[in-house]
């Protein structure tokens, strides 16, 4: 049944590619026909596995050892999340509050930094890094947010500077096994600027210190929000890369758009009527061919999850009966042409993101997270991000196994 699947969706993705190479012109068919991998991704050659916070799936996320550790696991590229601290320096956190990744609430004396701040349009409490001096960031220690991952390194590491991070790359990455990349996300970009803390041209500066300020170098640079995509595609030619986010899936499987996460925050705020889910029809990816050489669209983008509702309520039901309703409760569904559509416009995909807990995998994948990699592999994706690099890594190798 699922080899069934896999041939299924080979054979798509074949279609596709072919298709895609029947629109270049002559001289790219032929230059083509030379430096064309076999894979369906949009140059041919394998796609990514990008270390998503690090090995973030093992380790507390953003944290100089989770990236070391997808280094060490086989990632082509790590991912450090951006925010800015109160004197403006660039550090590797997912969200510009502290509670939930750091051990701060737990520090008498920072008790009164906690804040509410509007955050994306959505009063927010909490600590905020932006509040927070280097130093006193360098007093806190990170904390694993999952409380189905491993808790015992709490406490034990630093929140690393992203300079520290590219100091990390080079010293690990350069000079031992192979370039790894760094693919840096610009994080609340309208929250930072009205902070009066841009996080853009500090990005900038950095790689450029590193000699990484151009086309050629091993970094993307992704956000959420257009804007500050667009201003950063006038001043590098450093890869750029913008991601599409939804809100879930209904019952059938179709995306939901519930603010903040129905459109780049900009578009909220210019009254930009456009939403995500605009973004990914032609038009949207032509627009975004414009300024930005690829998308990162949630995975559901491209394979959603159906559930089932026996009872008719209207919500998706608890099929395995483990009490919980999540992914593994839920069919995939047929792939949809947004890698096919991506490719055609120019911009690769890499999707996000690839767990490995069995909550998070369609029954399709037999519990086995490897599945779902060679799934989209096969159609054609480009990178994956995920919080288990050396799943990844071995799904990408039996991937490759399947192809002709
Ligand atoms: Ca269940």
């Amino acid at each position: 049944m699922r080899f069934k699947q896999i041939f299924g969706t080979l054979l798509l993705a074949l279609a596709v590619a072919a298709v895609m190479q029947g629109d270049d012109d002559d001289h790219k068919k032929d230059d083509n026909k030379n430096k064309r991998g076999k894979w369906n991704t949009l140059t041919g050659q394998q796609p990514l596995v990008i270390g998503h916070r690090g090995a973030s799936g093992y380790l507390p996320e953003h944290t100089l050892e989770a990236y070391r550790r997808a280094i060490e696991l086989g990632a082509d590229f790590i991912e450090p999340d951006l925010v800015s601290t109160k004197d403006g320096v660039l550090i590797a956190r997912h969200e510009p509050l502290l509670d939930g990744t750091t051990n701060v609430a737990s520090i008498a004396k920072f008790a009164s930094k906690k804040t509410t701040k509007i955050l994306d349009g959505i009063p927010t409490l909490g600590f905020y890094a932006s509040d927070f001096t280097l130093k006193e960031i360098k007093e806190l220690r990170a904390i694993q947010p999952n409380s189905a991952r491993p808790q015992q390194y709490n406490g034990l590491y630093e929140i690393p500077t992203f300079e520290e991070v590219l100091d990390l790359v080079e010293k690990w990455g350069w000079g031992t096994r192979k370039i790894v990349g760094v693919y840096p996300e610009t994080k609340h970009p309208t929250f930072h600027f009205a902070l009066g803390l841009p996080l853009e041209d500090k990005l900038l500066a950095a790689l450029e210190k590193h000699k990484l300020n151009r086309s050629d170098s091993p970094v993307f640079i992704q956000s959420f929000e257009t804007a500050n995509l667009q201003y950063l595609s006038t001043k590098t030619k450093v890869r750029l890369v913008q991601l599409i986010d939804a809100d879930d899936v209904a019952l059938d499987g179709s995306l939901t758009f519930a603010a903040p996460y129905d459109k780049p925050y900009n578009y909220a705020v210019t009254g930009d009527p456009r939403g995500f889910a605009d973004l990914v029809k032609p038009a949207g990816l032509a627009d975004i061919a414009k300024y930005a050489d690829g998308i990162g669209p949630w995975k559901r983008y491209i394979v959603s999850v159906r559930g089932r509702d026996n009872d008719k309520n209207g919500k998706a039901d608890d099929v395995n009966g483990d009490g919980s309703v999540n992914d593994a409760d839920k069919t995939a569904t047929t792939p949809s042409a947004l890698i096919a559509n991506a490719h055609a416009a120019g911009l690769f995909v890499h999707a996000y993101t690839f767990r490995n807990e069995k909550g998070t995998l369609a029954s399709d994948y037999k519990g086995d997270p490897k599945n779902e990699f060679i799934q989209f592999f096969l159609l054609g994706v480009d990178g994956v991000f995920t919080d288990f690099t050396d799943t990844g890594v071995a799904a990408r190798t039996a991937a490759e196994a399947m192809l002709p």
